[in-house]
């Protein structure tokens, strides 16, 4: 039977193999540049595609994802920035509670609406614990969200934020700096995360440089999300993806 994308992210956290996600933001691309993108995508060997955005004004997230999945077998994994973000197309859905912040409707209300909808769909959901950290300014998700960001050295109360999320049942943790973030998050933030949590990390956020994404990967993150950084120079999807996956894994 095929591995759901849930096993498949799960299997190579076992064997220690770290993961790269390119993100696509739907209102960004057209159907040349999500050429483009697959192709180097695909030769860079990225493991995922996350397809989302704070907003996506556009109407273009079902064309989007289809392109994508006819010219390639890369896993293409929704991360919505609203609950009408949900295409049928995609293999799974980062299925988010804002547990970062306290605002309710980011933490159930919005996911009680949504819920008949998205059963609907009948794509994997994979429920996912949501944490904004600081990333140095504002940013589309701090500003939409109308929660406060953890601060960016609070490495006990993204601790305790994690952990929670994981003893409530959430299959994955994603902490986010924000998309374009001055600062992304630190070393020792992530290491903390990762030494008190089982289940895998996800990291993102103002990460442009190889060099960061592989120091991320050493602290413990399972998954690495770039946007910015390829959307403005997309031959970096290839150093990007080697600096990742140059960390030697478990025999
Ligand atoms: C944002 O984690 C993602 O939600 C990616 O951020 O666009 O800054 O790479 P960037």
């Amino acid at each position: 039977m095929k591995q759901t994308i849930y096993q498949n992210i799960i299997s190579r956290k076992r064997a220690e193999k770290k993961s790269f996600a390119v993100l696509i933001d739907p209102d960004k691309v057209d159907a040349n540049s999500i050429e483009q993108l697959v192709g180097l995508a695909t030769n860079a060997q990225v493991d995922y595609f996350f397809v989302g955005g704070s907003l996506v004004i556009s109407n273009y997230l079902d064309d989007c994802i289809r392109q994508i999945k006819t010219s390639c077998t890369i896993p293409v994994i929704l991360f919505p920035g609203a609950p009408t973000q949900v295409s049928r197309y995609a293999d799974a859905l980062l299925y988010l509670s804002l547990i970062s912040g306290r605002n309710p409707e980011l933490l159930i209300g919005q996911h009680v609406v949504s819920a008949p909808f998205i059963k609907q769909s009948g794509l994997e959901i994979i429920s996912t614990g949501y944490m904004v950290i600081d990333g140095g300014s504002p940013t589309s998700v701090s500003y939409i969200s109308n929660a406060t960001p953890i601060p960016a050295d609070k490495n006990e109360i993204a601790m305790c934020t994690a952990m929670a999320g994981e003893m409530l049942g959430m299959k994955l943790i994603y902490m986010d700096a924000g998309s374009g973030a001055k600062r992304p998050i630190t070393e020792s933030m992530i290491d903390k995360i990762a030494q008190n949590i089982n289940v895998p990390l996800i990291i993102g956020g103002g990460i442009t440089q190889p060099e960061k994404a592989y120091l991320n990967c050493k602290a413990g993150a399972d998954i690495i999300v770039v946007g910015n950084a390829v959307e403005k120079d997309p031959s970096l999807i290839k150093e990007m993806s080697d600096a990742i996956h140059s960390i030697p894994i478990k025999i």
